[in-house]
């Protein structure tokens, strides 16, 4: 029966931890996976998280299933966090949330969920995306397509591309969107191009699907998701999936939700019924502990500021290591402009570097990357900014 099966690609990304793991030199440096990295090169366990555990502790619950759904406090915190907890969709309750497995959950059960009521309809993401979007959304079932969005000459976004590509797309389309820090490339639409794309999705009868991994990585909670509530406003069909990977770090306890916004609070009820169908039919319910820490935390008014102050340490360290970054490389490599860097957004970087100078960083330096010339910048500190520099300054 297994004989013949071929072995399955590996992971880009996640296939470098494992050539990183297997280096022996103790001063390697893994710039390839999306994950920060405190000043001590310690991946943070937040103290509102900590503390928030010490209640849970405390209170020590049994553990039953959670609803299907998810923890109702989790959900309603997630929803206020996402669309504001002044909008109106909350009010008219026209918005559902589904706690889900990470980011990469939400992002299935909202797949499954459309391949049920959008069959016919074909997915577009990013050219370049997150490898995952591609695989997953095809998993579901449907094909997938790329989107004009990054140009290699100016290091920023080819928007006419984007916009043409919009404006071409079959009416019922299925478009996937960063809502900020657009992995790989770390180049954001400006809140102007924001409002041309709304424009094109709204005219063209289209499906926004909104991915916000990193929100509070780039401008600030409020700012990174901005353009959900813009989304909003021009009304229609919108989903969204969110994960607290990133801005609770606490990637393997699997946070996210996936959020939908329908045209009635009947049609959202439904809605939600199918949703919880999909969820049911993959795993039944979500994991307890992640979403009581993420609950406990952003309904807890001290633990709430003290979140926020932590992850808005975490945005500023990365900014300031971008800025490290360029002034280092000017002064080792003065014909080279990284200038590019400073302008990007969130963790990861699209350096320029090519396949050939990746490889020679890990192999003669080692300093891992993605193939892609995809860097992330959150693993930078003090202590080995300057050794990756001098391995980049080199390689160019
Ligand atoms: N979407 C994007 C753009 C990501 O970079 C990630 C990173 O992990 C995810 C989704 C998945 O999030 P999670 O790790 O919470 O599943
Ligand atoms: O892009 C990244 O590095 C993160 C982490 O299959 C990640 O999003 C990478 C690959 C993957 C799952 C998570």
């Amino acid at each position: 029966l297994f004989s013949a099966i071929d072995m399955a690609p590996r992971d880009p990304i996640l296939g470098i931890t494992e050539a990183f793991n297997a280096d022996k030199n103790p001063a390697k440096i893994n710039l390839g996976v999306g994950v920060y990295y405190d000043e001590n090169g310690k991946v943070p366990l937040l103290s509102c998280v900590r503390k928030a555990e010490a209640i849970l502790i405390e209170q020590a619950a049994p553990r039953t299933y959670l609803p299907i759904d998810g923890l109702a406090s989790y959900d309603a915190a997630v929803q206020e966090l996402v669309f504001g907890a002044d909008s109106v969709v909350i009010q008219e309750r026209r918005a559902v949330t589904v706690q889900a497995i990470g980011g990469t959950g939400a992002l299935k059960i909202g797949a499954d969920f459309l391949q049920r009521f959008a069959p016919g309809a074909q997915v577009y993401i990013s050219d370049p995306s997150w490898e995952n979007h591609r695989a997953l959304f095809e998993s579901a079932g449907f094909v997938v397509n790329n989107y004009a969005y990054y140009d290699a000459a100016t290091r920023g976004v080819n928007f006419a591309g984007m916009l043409a590509d919009l404006q071409a797309m079959p009416r019922g389309s299925i478009v996937l969107m960063h809502a900020c820090c657009h992995n790989p490339t770390g180049a954001d639409l400006s809140a102007e191009q924001w409002g041309e794309v709304i424009a094109a999705v709204s005219a063209g009868g289209l499906i926004p699907f909104l991915d916000m991994a990193y929100q509070g990585f780039g401008a600030g909670i409020a700012e990174d998701g901005a353009v959900v509530r813009r989304f909003v406003a021009a009304g229609g069909p919108l989903l969204i999936s969110n994960s607290f990977s990133k801005s609770f770090s606490l990637y393997g306890e699997r946070v996210g939700a996936l959020s939908v916004v329908a045209a009635s609070a009947d049609e959202a009820a439904r809605l939600l019924s199918q949703l919880k169908r999909v969820v049911r039919t993959n795993y039944s319910n979500p994991p307890v502990h992640g979403g009581k820490v993420v609950a406990t935390v952003l309904t807890t008014p001290e633990l709430r500021q003290l979140w926020e102050d932590e992850l808005a340490a975490m945005r500023v360290r990365i900014r300031a290591m971008r800025e490290a970054f360029v002034t280092k490389l000017k002064e080792k490599a003065p014909g080279h402009d990284f200038d590019f860097v400073r302008q990007q957004v969130g963790m990861f970087s699209y350096s320029g570097l090519s396949k050939a100078q990746v490889e020679t960083l890990a192999r003669e330096h080692s300093v891992y990357a993605v193939d892609t010339g995809r860097i992330c910048v959150a693993p930078l500190n003090a202590a080995n900014i300057d050794k990756v520099v001098d391995a980049i300054a080199k390689v160019l």
